[in-house]
């Protein structure tokens, strides 16, 4: 008998995984997107510390770039060329859509970056990585370094409402005189599981304590 039920898990899951689509992760932004909102750091963006990180904050007066943004990688889209001795962290905004918020179930960041960064979704603090615990001054900067090799990935706890969203991104040099700074993002929504596939995993767990 127990050599059956062992077959049986992974069999139930194959033919439900043969009729049921998995449910599909979904690019909210791309990456190398042509439609950030950027601030350089020069000063406090209006508002105070968090305002800018809302949905609602009006941004009309930030410059318009597509990422990479920065300089000393020579792949920048948007090139920082005053930024050496002038400021050491940038403020990035992009909006995007959610329909139904409560089929996702995380959220992928994928995160091209020198040195380091703070992230929020709709105001929330979602992840910070080699800064301090935000909120961060326009004058921070980072507390270790990272060189730009490829995209990493950082699980996000998906703070979405239905309809506009924002990802805020503080991006942070590690020195005013670094040789180099960089940011780009992608953001991927990952879906619940299927019903079905509940479903199946539901009825070979009984199988197997049968
Ligand atoms: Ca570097
Ligand atoms: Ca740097």
């Amino acid at each position: 008998m127990k050599r059956a039920i062992v077959v049986s898990v992974p069999a139930v899951i194959l033919v439900v995984g043969l009729f049921v689509p998995a449910a599909q992760a979904t690019t909210l932004i791309n990456r190398e997107s042509d439609s950030w909102r950027y601030f350089k750091g020069v000063r406090e963006p209006s508002g105070g510390p968090w305002a800018w990180t809302q949905t609602d904050y009006d941004d009309d007066e930030w410059l318009t770039g597509q990422t990479p943004i920065g300089y000393g990688y020579g792949n920048e889209n948007t090139p920082l060329t005053n930024m050496v001795g002038n400021y050491t962290t940038v403020y990035l905004r992009h909006s995007f859509t959610v329909n139904n918020p409560a089929a996702v179930d995380w959220l992928e960041l994928r995160m091209y970056y020198d040195d380091g960064f703070a992230v929020y979704i709709n105001g929330h603090v979602v992840w910070h990585w080699k800064v301090d615990h935000p909120p961060l001054s326009y004058g921070a900067v980072a507390n270790d370094h990272h060189e730009a090799t490829e995209y990493e990935n950082f699980a996000l706890i998906p703070f979405l409402v239905a309809g506009e969203n924002t990802i805020a991104i503080h991006a942070v040099n590690d020195r005013m005189t670094s040789s180099d700074f960089i940011i780009d993002a992608e953001l991927i929504a990952i879906p619940e599981p299927t019903t079905l596939l509940l479903l199946a995993l539901g009825v070979s767990m009984l199988r197997r304590k049968r």
